[in-house]
């Protein structure tokens, strides 16, 4: 009897070592020659879960029983890289998998398809699109006859990745839970019917962000819900000129997945506003946010789900939301209304700085010169770059914009400041006497 005790720990202690010896699998490293050489569609998947958030497990596409954390009862949450132009890893996705991992108990099946997307032909990386999205499909189908719902399919798709994500939501019917699409791949997709790119039907639910529609990105909305990030252009920080070297090219389009991790690291939250056009937008034309109820304008990022119904319902959506330069990236939104009482009417350009607790924070309305009137209520939409729980002060600065032209005072006799989701907590009144 005690012999048979101790073999038995004897194999618990060597069936322990060699669980801890088990190596991680790592995303595949390509370089600049592979790329060049072109190379060939190989799609690994890599396994994370809360047993191991740092460490992949290289999962099967066939035999999934022998992958005992994989449990299919969990949300799967498949992460798509795009085009892999130098055949590095992407830089992100640790932090995505740790992340979503914090958020939810779930599977994280980072997709490495870095054989197929190194490519300096970027039309074979597209080509290979579609192979990439068979393939999947066949492995979730092997998930679902192992007990996986459909709805359980999460799919987070970049650039690229974003259509393979909508080609495997349409080989499924379309009955897949949802598709993040980060900054949809616009080059040889754009003016594709729906079977030939991304579209609401591809999933039960697909929100989009928009951040380079004018370069690498896809310009028009492509599911229930589209996010344009600063107008989805160009995004604040990133260089404006060539001389900056390869961040000019990529800068607007990986932002996309700097925006969505902030949404999911819980510092801080992005209010979306629905809208025809961002300079409506800007205009505070889009404020309105009634449709939506007591939930307020959906908020960008992983927690858009709560709004799902409503998007639903509503069909496509398409809203904008302005960012920081830097991470932190989401801005604090205010109605600012300004009364004058000088004699000619003024325009120019208004920064305001809010002043509180020992910190400061500043909106620039400079998108277009605003007129203001003698007694007249001139409304202005103010975006601070940080959300001050209290404001003790505030200073507004006016300029005509022209170093050339005359200055001018802006003799003001009323301001009203209105926190936009605090309505009534931070509505600030003031009513002050300027010479
Ligand atoms: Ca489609
Ligand atoms: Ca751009």
């Amino acid at each position: 009897m005690f012999l048979w005790h101790y073999l038995l720990t004897l194999l618990l202690l060597i069936a322990v070592r060699i669980c801890q010896a088990e190596r991680c699998e790592e995303f595949t490293d390509l370089d600049f020659s592979h790329a060049f050489i072109g190379t060939n569609l190989k799609i690994r998947l890599l396994l994370y879960t809360r047993e191991n958030v740092t460490c992949g497990t290289l999962v099967s596409h066939t035999d999934l029983s022998s992958h005992p954390q994989f449990n299919l009862s969990r949300t799967t949450t498949f992460i798509i890289h795009g085009y892999r132009p130098t055949g590095s890893p992407p830089v992100w996705f640790k932090n995505f998998t740790e992340l979503l991992l914090a958020k939810e108990d779930m599977n994280v099946i980072v997709v490495d398809w870095n054989y197929g997307a190194a490519n300096v032909n970027y039309f074979k990386a597209v080509e290979n699109t579609h192979l990439a999205a068979n393939n999947l499909t066949a492995f979730i189908q092997i998930m679902e006859e192992h007990g996986a719902s459909l709805s359980s399919i999460y799919l987070i798709g970049v650039s690229l990745g974003a259509h393979i994500s909508g080609f495997i939501g349409a080989n499924l019917n379309g009955s897949i839970g949802r598709i993040t699409a980060l900054d949809p791949a616009g080059p040889q997709f754009t003016g594709n019917p729906p079977e030939g790119r991304l579209d609401p039907t591809d999933a039960q639910f697909v929100d989009v962000l928009h951040t380079d529609i004018d370069a690498l990105g896809f310009r028009e909305p492509l599911g229930h819900i589209d996010f344009y990030a600063n107008g989805g252009t160009d995004q604040p920080g990133c260089p404006k000129t060539i001389f900056s070297g390869s961040s000019y090219f990529k800068c607007d389009h990986q932002r996309s997945v700097k925006l969505f991790l902030n949404s999911l690291d819980r510092t801080c939250t992005s209010r979306a506003f629905p809208c025809s056009s961002y300079k409506d937008f800007l205009d505070g034309k889009c404020l309105n946010c009634e449709r939506f109820g007591a939930a307020g304008c959906p908020v960008f990022g992983y927690d858009v789900t709560q709004w799902r119904d409503v998007l639903l319902s509503l069909g496509q959506t398409k809203t904008y939301f302005s960012t920081n330069k830097v991470c932190p990236y989401c801005m604090t939104s205010y109605r600012l209304e300004v009364m004058i009482w000088n004699q000619d009417s003024r325009w120019g350009y208004i920064t305001a700085k809010l002043h509180g607790n020992g910190k400061e924070a500043v909106a620039t309305i400079d998108h277009r010169a605003t007129q203001f009137k003698k007694f007249t209520e001139t409304k202005l939409f103010a975006q601070f770059d940080k959300d001050l729980q209290s404001v003790q002060k505030m200073s507004l600065k006016f300029s005509n914009g022209n170093v050339l032209k005359p200055k001018y005072k802006l003799r003001v006799l009323r301001i009203r400041l209105t926190h936009l989701e605090r309505k009534r907590g931070l509505s600030v009144d003031m009513m002050f006497f300027s010479r």
